[in-house]
């Protein structure tokens, strides 16, 4: 199989947390942001990665978006599943993922480079780095105002998340993709002293999940 991302994606980060926790083995293609529109839009119809590709007869050419990916892993494997058995917590983790993707991983990015713009240049205050920075907060529309509506999902994210503290799992009683998205799309916040300071549990969480994944942490909660 091989995943095509950007490195430092969380919703990449989420697709290989899901490869690593069924233990099925891939390999990565970085592409450079900008130029892998020329290489998406005519595989998949959209721009966006993860893209997997299972690389064998008869398996699709190319899976786009990380909710596909866990959908065709899931068919692909049903060894160390990601669904739930039970149908109530099964929706349960469905609409959690969902919002996550749609509501929530889109709040960190708003708060994370608005963070490394700002309070968090020192991490890398190099012009390429900075550059970057700069065009994906244009890309997404990131300003002030926009940065405290996503403060206020955030917020909003860990009052619903609080009961994670006192149990292993968001839901059920095994990993999920509930648990998976979660850890994937809040990773970001590792690097803001804020949220390591005000959510201590979340970040064991993630580092936990991480390493049932077999995946390497995220920057911020690596050694
Ligand atoms: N809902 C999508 C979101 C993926 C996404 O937003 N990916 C970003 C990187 S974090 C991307 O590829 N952006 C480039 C673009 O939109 O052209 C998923 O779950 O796969």
């Amino acid at each position: 199989m091989l995943l095509l991302q950007f490195s430092t994606s969380h919703y990449c980060r989420k697709a290989r947390l899901a490869l690593g926790y069924k233990k099925i083995p891939y390999q990565v293609e970085n592409l450079t942001p900008g130029l892998h529109i020329v290489k998406l839009k005519p595989l998949t119809g959209l721009t966006t990665v993860p893209v997997l590709q299972p690389q064998k007869t008869g398996e699709p050419e190319a899976i786009a978006d990380s909710t596909r990916i866990f959908n065709y892993l899931e068919t692909y494997q049903s060894d160390r599943p990601l669904m739930l058995c039970d149908p109530n917590q099964q929706n349960q983790a469905l609409l959690l993922e969902d919002w996550l993707d749609e509501s929530i991983g889109t709040a960190t990015r708003f708060v994370y480079y608005h963070y490394r713009a700002g309070e968090g240049k020192s991490i890398d205050p190099s012009l390429s780095s900075q550059l970057v920075i700069n065009i994906v907060r244009r890309q997404y529309g990131i300003t002030p105002t926009t940065v405290e509506l996503a403060q206020k999902r955030l917020e909003n994210a860990m009052n619903v998340f609080s009961h994670w503290k006192n149990q292993p799992y968001l839901l059920g009683d095994r990993l999920s993709i509930a648990d998976i998205t979660a850890a994937a799309l809040l990773s970001p916040l590792a690097l803001i002293p804020y949220y390591r300071q005000t959510y201590p549990w979340l970040f064991e969480k993630i580092a936990t999940i991480h390493n049932i994944c077999g995946e390497a942490l995220p920057p911020g909660l690596s050694a």
